[in-house]
């Protein structure tokens, strides 16, 4: 037993080890072009990890480089959870981050430039350097865009990278950089479901500088909007219910709101939840189904379903195996009808 916990621990020294050299590099080459102002960019619609990877990332480069100017910004802004918690650390984002201006730029938990929406082409063709620092699978056309490309597959969240960067360079976590670090792991890794060994040192650290672990997670869940909720459960009230060899399906209708209701259901117990609604004439329907479903079945809910669904229905469809949507013209009734039994057909 205490060999193989001791042949792990080495393991994980040498992958924390090898990511936070990459550090020095970032260090090296702004140092090299002299860089007075630095953009960081998150992807579109950031989320917690993108947001607060900046912003530690920021803090950082501050500290070891007092003269750098750095601006922060998310193509098209941050998500409304980000939103929510951007006040509980001292970030302001720029819309709009003077690319021509800046002599380098850092991307953040992006992995194709196309997340970065209107900035895209700016990027593409400037010629100068792009660091990349992501913790999801390496993009080529990123590679050859890229003068540093730290991309950590290990890591589950770019905020696990940064505090790697912390250590590297030895300079300690203020409390709200541990408190930004700490969201953006919690929110990447589901609350810790999606957490590895590595995740819980760092935490650990994280919460031994001052985080209130129990109280940073409270922030993570908004609180719903009172139509919301209303809406869900008027979905719950009009639902349907059918049994197709042991699997339930929830089929019920809603004018907004069908994605929340639908997954609202699921998180109740239906298998497949169907919402269809009517909104200016057009038909829109959210069908999300649970893991076990897919795994079982096999059935991909945007291939098999809201694809066939959509062209049913003059509209279009697609989506992920568990999650997909549909917009197109008909009544609600032959919706249900549809989607059962192109259910059946596969089932
Ligand atoms: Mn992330």
């Amino acid at each position: 037993m205490i060999i193989s916990v001791k042949v792990f621990k080495s393991l994980y020294d040498k992958t924390i080890r090898k990511t936070a050299m990459q550090f020095k590099k970032i260090l090296n080459l702004l140092a090299q072009i002299n860089a007075n102002l630095i953009s960081i960019l998150c992807h579109h619609n950031a989320d917690p990890d993108a947001i607060f990877s900046a912003y530690a990332m920021s803090t950082l480069l501050k500290v070891i480089m007092p003269q750098l100017k750095i601006e922060v910004a998310a193509a098209q802004g941050a998500s409304k959870l980000s939103t929510h918690l951007i006040n509980q650390i001292p970030l302001e984002l720029v819309d709009m981050p003077s690319l021509e201006k800046a002599d380098a730029i850092l991307l953040v938990d992006t992995n194709t430039i196309h997340q970065l929406e209107e900035w895209k082409t700016l990027i593409e063709e400037s010629n100068k350097p792009i660091i990349v620092i992501d913790h999801h699978a390496t993009h080529p056309d990123t590679e050859n865009l890229a003068s540093i490309y730290i991309a950590d597959e290990e890591a589950s969240s770019t905020c696990e990278i940064i505090y790697d960067f912390f250590k590297e360079s030895k300079m300690p976590i203020s409390e709200n950089v541990a408190l930004a670090l700490f969201l953006g792991i919690a929110y990447d890794t589901k609350h810790f479901a999606l957490a590895t060994s590595r995740t819980f040192r760092v935490v650990a650290d994280l919460v031994k500088t001052g985080v209130n672990a129990k109280g940073a997670l409270s922030l993570l869940s908004m609180p719903m909007d009172l139509s919301e909720r209303i809406a869900r459960l008027r979905a719950v009230q009009r639902t349907k219910i059918k049994k197709l060899d042991g699997y339930l399906l929830a089929l019920s209708h809603l004018s907004t709101y069908q994605a929340s209701a639908a997954r609202a259901l699921i998180y109740i117990g239906a298998d497949v939840a169907v919402v269809a609604g009517e909104k200016n004439g057009s038909l829109r329907i959210s069908i999300r189904a649970n893991e076990d479903f897919f795994k079982q079945t096999k059935i991909h809910l945007g291939r098999d379903i809201a694809k066939p669904l959509g062209e049913y229905l003059d509209g279009m469809g697609g989506g992920h195996p568990t999650a997909a949507g549909v917009n197109g013209k008909g009544d609600i009734e032959s919706v249900f009808t549809k989607c059962v039994n192109l259910i059946k057909e596969r089932i």
